[in-house]
């Protein structure tokens, strides 16, 4: 990457609460520190108080406990590489505009989450018969602007994916304790889901026999297809398979000659298989080379293109990638009025001098 010694600070929609992103150009192509880790929250910070080192599971369970973060840090523990994705990511690029923060293309970050098997906690506690859902209740709580009532940050898990065996209570990040504004002690790791279902800080675990109804859940983090009506509305999960260009940057002037153009690709539910560029704004394309490990996962890929810009002009470049399921980054997006998962074939333009 062009600048390993110093990059500028996250750039920043908000500051009450605090929601700042990175410069696409910057993002880290393997692990991203903490300190270039996006942040987005709804609420204030919470105060960490002591119940936040005892964590009741309860709910729906045969045996109600508490358990304490040291007792946490004893159970096995399991590292999971993830790329965490805003679902609101390239919010800023729908047409027509929606409202809602205007993040650009750094809403994400990848890097190794440790922690303890959600799964572990619950049958340590004993799923009831009937249960459908988990719900994970964080300590930052506000009020929002659709009530007068304050609530927390929670959301819930079908069970099916509370027991998959990547969802993580994490409590460290690229082998430290996970930073305060990331979750400090605890926080949910979902794996191919978008961010929201992530929860940090948790504060109560609680096995449900019914769907869980809260606005994080049922009002927000829901795809409306219709701008003024509910019709076809369906909850944001897994990320949609994506890309972004990180080099050249957009509006990059550029001289003639070879220009590696490099970027990322990712998707929720499968491997990236593919990724595909054009030079000439879709006229033609070209197969990326893939730096795939070869080993499937949550994370992104990287991926780089040789083009020889033999003569000046301007040039629209475009990603679209394909994943193993056949997924394809369509041309336009699924245009949903809260401006969830843009996942159209990335674009930036350069000039040739
Ligand atoms: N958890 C709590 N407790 N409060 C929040 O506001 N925001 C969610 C999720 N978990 C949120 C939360 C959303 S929408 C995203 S994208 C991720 O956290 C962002 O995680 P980060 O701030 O560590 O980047
Ligand atoms: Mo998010």
């Amino acid at each position: 990457m062009p600048y390993p010694f110093a990059r500028p600070y996250l750039t920043t929609c908000g500051l009450v609460p605090e929601n700042q992103e990175s410069p696409i150009h910057f993002i880290e192509p393997e692990i991203t520190s903490a300190r270039y880790h996006f942040r987005r929250n709804h609420f204030l910070y919470p105060n960490l108080l002591s119940f936040t080192y005892w964590i009741p599971i309860r709910g729906n369970v045969e045996r109600p406990m508490w358990i304490s973060l040291k007792e946490l840090y004893d159970l096995p523990s399991v590292t999971v590489s993830a790329l965490l994705e805003c679902a609101g990511n390239k919010r800023s690029l729908f047409e027509p505009k929606v409202f809602g923060e205007q993040w650009e293309k750094g809403a994400m970050s990848q890097g190794n989450w440790r922690g303890v098997q959600l799964r572990i906690l619950l049958e340590m506690a004993g799923i009831q018969e009937g249960s459908v859902e988990v719900v994970v209740e964080g300590c930052d709580r506000g009020k929002r602007k659709d009530s007068a009532q304050e609530v927390s940050y929670t959301r819930s898990l079908p069970l099916e994916k509370a027991m998959h065996p990547d969802t993580l209570v994490a409590y460290a990040y690229n082998d430290r304790p996970i930073p305060f504004k990331h979750g400090f002690p605890l926080r949910l790791i979902v794996p191919g889901w978008y961010g929201m279902a992530s929860v940090k800080w948790i504060k109560q675990i609680e096995v449900s026999a019914k769907p869980f109804t809260g606005p994080f859940q049922t009002k927000d983090y829901v795809y409306y297809p219709e701008k003024d009506s509910d019709a076809g509305a369906f909850p944001v999960t897994a990320m949609n398979v994506n890309s972004s260009i990180l080099h050249p940057t957009d509006r990059d002037i550029l001289s003639r000659g070879i220009h590696v153009i490099e970027g990322l690709a990712w998707s929720g539910s499968e491997e990236i298989v593919k990724v595909d560029i054009s030079v000439d704004n879709g006229t033609s394309w070209a197969e990326a080379e893939l730096d795939n490990d070869g080993e499937s996962g949550y994370h992104w890929i990287r991926w780089s293109y040789e083009w020889e810009a033999s003569h000046p002009g301007e040039f629209t470049i475009l990603s679209k990638s394909t994943d193993a399921s056949e997924q394809v980054q369509p041309s336009s997006p699924l245009w949903n009025r809260k401006g969830y998962g843009y996942n159209a074939v990335d674009k930036v333009k350069v000039k040739v001098e």
